[in-house]
C-alpha cells in the first residue's frame, strides 16, 4: 500500500492565480493537481484544505478510481465547477504518483502513443483586419499549424478574445487585470457587444484570411455562448464556405437542446464544454451527434479519470476531443492533457497558450512543443515540478474575468 500522508495547497500568482494541490505519500512520492478556477480561486482552495485534504490521509493512492468515486459520490452534493475542480486535482496527484512509482510519463498507462504528438492550435486576434494577419504571421512563425481567429468589431472597444494591444503577451484578453474600484477593490472589466454587428463582420473577416492565408490553414473561432439557436444557425451558414475546424460554444453551455437548431441548419463543425464539469452535460450532445468536439479541461471535469470517460463516451459516436487550453490552466492541468492527447484514440486538437516566463518559472515541465505538435515529454509521472521557493513570491491577486453587456447595458452572456 502507497499510504498518503499529507496534502497541501499552494495558491500562487506569477502574472495570473493558480491553485495547485501536492500529495506526499509516506515514502516521500509527490504528485501535483492542478485546482485552478479562473476568477474564484480561492473557493476551490478552501473546500481542498477545509473538505478534502482531512479525508485523504492514510488513504491508498494507489487506488485512484476508488478515491474519485469517494469523494464525488460521498460529498453527495455532486457536479459544479469548484467540487469537480477540487476531484480533479486529487485525481491528477494520485495518477502523477502512480506513474512516478511505475516509473513511466503517465502517456503510457493511459495506453501508450498514439501519434507522435498534439496538433496545437493558438489564439490569433487583431482589433482590425491588419493587426489580425500580424498576430496570425506571428503564431505561424512560433510553429502553430492551426490558428484560431477573433476579432474586433467596429464601434466596440473591448472585445473578447482580442488583445488590447498588438504584440500583446497572449494572456491579457483571458485575464483582463481587475479594474479597481474605490478603495482598492477588485472589480471584472465590462465589455459591450451587439451580436447583429458581429453577425455581419465575422464572416467578412474570414473571408479575408481565407484569400490572405489560402485554404489549408486550419482556422477556428469561439463564440462564447453569446448567440441564441438561429443567430448560431446563421453564423455558421455563413462560415461555411470558409471551411472552419471549428466554431466554438456557439449557444449558452447550459442547454444541450439548443444544439439540435444549429445542428440541422449548418454543416460548420460545432465545439463545446470549456465550462462544463460533467459527462452528464454531454448526454444528449454526444448521444444525438449534436457536437463534433468536446472542449473540457481535466482541471473543470474531475480529473484524467472522468475526462477518459467523457473522451471513451464520445468516442463511441464519432465525437472527438478538444481539451480547453488557455493560460488559466496551470502547466499541471496541460500536462495532463498532454498524457491524455498522445493516449487517446479520438484525439481531435489542442488548445495551447503559452504560459509566460514567470509562471513557467514556478511550474517547470517537460512540455515541447515542435512543428507545431505537442508532447508532454518523458518525464515520469505528469513531467512538472513546482519550486516552492518561486511560487512563494508571487501572493494571490485577486482579479475577475469580464462582465459582457448589451449596448442598452443588459447583462449579457460571456
Ligand atoms: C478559450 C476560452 C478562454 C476562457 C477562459 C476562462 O477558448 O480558451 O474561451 O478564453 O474565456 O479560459 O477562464
Ligand atoms: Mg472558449
Amino acid at each position: 500500500m502507497t499510504t498518503i500522508k499529507s496534502a497541501e495547497v499552494i495558491v500562487t500568482s506569477p502574472g495570473r492565480n493558480f491553485v495547485t494541490l501536492q500529495i506526499t505519500t509516506e515514502d516521500g512520492t509527490t504528485g501535483l493537481g492542478d485546482a485552478t478556477l479562473n476568477g474564484r480561486e480561492l473557493a476551490v482552495a478552501v473546500y481542498l484544505a477545509d473538505h478534502v485534504i482531512p479525508l485523504l490521509k492514510g488513504r491508498d493512492a494507489m487506488n485512484i478510481e476508488d478515491t474519485w468515486q469517494y469523494l464525488y459520490r460521498g460529498a453527495y452534493w455532486r457536479r459544479g465547477p469548484v467540487t469537480m475542480a477540487a476531484i480533479a486535482a486529487v485525481d491528477m496527484a494520485l495518477w502523477d504518483i502512480k506513474a512516478k512509482v511505475a516509473e513511466l510519463p503517465l502517456y503510457q498507462l493511459l495506453g501508450g502513443q498514439s501519434r507522435t504528438g498534439a496538433l496545437a492550435y493558438g489564439h490569433a486576434s487583431g482589433r482590425d483586419t491588419e493587426e489580425l494577419f500580424d498576430s496570425i504571421r506571428e503564431h505561424q512563425e512560433m510553429g502553430y499549424k492551426a490558428i484560431r481567429v477573433q476579432t474586433g468589431i467596429p464601434g466596440f472597444d473591448n472585445v473578447y478574445g482580442v488583445a488590447a494591444s498588438a504584440g500583446g503577451d497572449g494572456e491579457r484578453y483571458d485575464h483582463e487585470p481587475a479594474r479597481r474600484g474605490s478603495g482598492g477593490r477588485a472589480l471584472p472589466v465590462e465589455e459591450s457587444w451587439d451580436t447583429r454587428a458581429y453577425l455581419r463582420h465575422v464572416p467578412t473577416v474570414f473571408e479575408a484570411v481565407r484569400s490572405e492565408f489560402g485554404a489549408e490553414l486550419p482556422l477556428l473561432h469561439d463564440g462564447h455562448h453569446r448567440m441564441t439557436p438561429r443567430e448560431a444557425a446563421q453564423l455558421g451558414r455563413s462560415l461555411e464556405p470558409y471551411d472552419l475546424f471549428w466554431l466554438e460554444d456557439c449557444t449558452p453551455g447550459e442547454d444541450q437542446a439548443a444544439l439540435r437548431y444549429v445542428r440541422d441548419h449548418t454543416t460548420t463543425p460545432l465545439a463545446i464544454g470549456e465550462v462544463f464539469n460533467s459527462v452528464h452535460d454531454y448526454q444528449t450532445l454526444i448521444t444525438e451527434r449534436l457536437i463534433d468536439y468536446v472542449r473540457s479541461a481535466v482541471t473543470h471535469t474531475g480529473g484524467i479519470t472522468h475526462l477518459k470517460k467523457l473522451a471513451d463516451f464520445a468516442s463511441i459516436y464519432g465525437v472527438k476531443t478538444g481539451f480547453h487550453g488557455p493560460t488559466d490552466v496551470s502547466p499541471v492541468g496541460q500536462a495532463a492533457h498532454l498524457h491524455l492527447d498522445l493516449a487517446l484514440h479520438n484525439f481531435g486538437i489542442q488548445e495551447y497558450m503559452q504560459h509566460s516566463e514567470a509562471t513557467l518559472q514556478v511550474f517547470q515541465t517537460s512540455l515541447r512543443f515542435e512543428d507545431g505538435l505537442l508532447h508532454p515529454g518523458e518525464r515520469i509521472g505528469l513531467g512538472v515540478t513546482l519550486d516552492r521557493d518561486a511560487a512563494r513570491e508571487h501572493a494571490y491577486d485577486p482579479a475577475y474575468l469580464p462582465v459582457n453587456r448589451l449596448t442598452d447595458g443588459t447583462v449579457h452572456d460571456w
